[in-house]
């Protein structure tokens, strides 16, 4: 009896370890919802990525996105034009953390990207800087 709840618990565990492994290789972060019921993400953006670059967000519940730039000349910014659902942004990036505030309104999963482009080369986006954010019920 004793033996099969260790396994249980063992099992537990490594169910536990595969899952986080999982969504860690996707850069997927689920917001947890925070006491004061607003649900909080880390967000940090390079060359060209972000990380996580898949939000997962409840609707109707305000999200603050604490977001800052790795060191670095080249410019970086964060655009997302939901405005139907409620998400309108815009906002260049810094190494000191910026809070981006909103409330999604509708359910769906919405893209967001960098917009910075120099010249005549790629875009940031087009080079992979870009994400989603799913809102969900
Ligand atoms: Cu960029």
């Amino acid at each position: 009896m004793r033996r099969l709840k260790v396994f249980m618990i063992l099992l537990a565990v490594s169910t536990v370890c595969f899952t986080l492994a999982a969504v860690g290789q996707m850069k997927a972060s689920k917001a947890a919802v925070d006491k004061d019921g607003i649900q909080r993400v880390n967000m940090l953006a390079g060359n060209y990525f972000y990380d996580p670059d898949y939000i997962i967000v409840k609707v109707n519940i305000p999200v603050e996105i604490t977001i800052r730039k790795e060191p670095g000349v080249t410019p970086h910014d964060i655009v997302i034009k939901e405005p139907d659902a409620g998400i309108d942004i815009s906002e260049s990036l810094s190494t000191d953390p910026k809070i981006i505030t909103f409330t999604p309104r509708k359910t769906g999963k919405y893209p967001f990207y960098c917009s910075k482009k120099l010249l005549f080369f790629q875009s940031h986006k087009d080079k992979g800087m870009k994400g989603v954010i799913e809102v969900t019920d």
